[in-house]
């Protein structure tokens, strides 16, 4: 089954979706950006969540490209996808890893039974990821990915975020 590319202009705290997505740092444990603002609107429940996380399996942190899911507690969502972008940088390559927060996403979306999820535009922010570039692996590896998430939903911030992602998506 294919799965429908929809672009929104907004604030991924506020999207009725299955599952929201964190663009999160490896210590699970909060920051600034998309994931201050989704442990700010989603309460403590997140948290608590993450640092089980952090006592248990992801003791060294999550790894950049990797994804793990909590509960969304007061989002309108049902799970916050938790997954960690790489920082831009011009000495190295770090697409592939890019490409992996998407798809490890998808993938844990799979396993929740999540039909519907948000992204925002990972690494495009605080980690320096030029937009146009960013917009690109996002849908190209959305496109690419095999799931069964029904709708992919990219929730860009502001008006140049959109319109990269537009030109990406026509
Ligand atoms: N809804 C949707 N998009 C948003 C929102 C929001 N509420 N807030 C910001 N954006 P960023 P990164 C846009 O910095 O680059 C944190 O400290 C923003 O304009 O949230 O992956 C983490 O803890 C930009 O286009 O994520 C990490 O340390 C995009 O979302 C680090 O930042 C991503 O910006 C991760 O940096």
């Amino acid at each position: 089954m294919s799965t429908t590319l929809t672009l929104t202009r907004g604030d991924i705290t506020e999207q009725a979706v299955d599952a929201v997505v964190n663009a999160a740092n490896s210590t699970l444990l909060g920051g600034g950006g998309v994931d201050g603002a989704i442990h700010r609107r989603g309460g403590p429940d997140i948290l608590e969540e993450c640092r089980a996380l952090r006592d248990g399996t992801y003791f060294r942190g999550l790894p950049t490209g990797a994804a793990v899911a909590t509960t969304a507690g007061r989002l309108p969502a049902r799970w916050v996808i938790h997954t960690v972008g790489p920082r831009f940088t011009h000495q190295e390559d770090r697409s592939e890893l890019l490409a992996s927060c998407y798809r490890e996403s998808l993938r844990v979306a799979d396993e929740l039974g999540a039909r519907t999820v948000a992204f925002p535009a990972i690494s495009a922010g605080i980690y320096g990821w030029p937009m146009e570039d960013a917009a690109r692996i996002a849908v190209e590896t959305v496109r690419a990915a095999q799931t069964s998430v029904e709708e992919v939903r990219f929730i860009l911030f502001d008006e140049a975020a959109y319109e990269a992602f537009a030109r990406q998506v026509r």
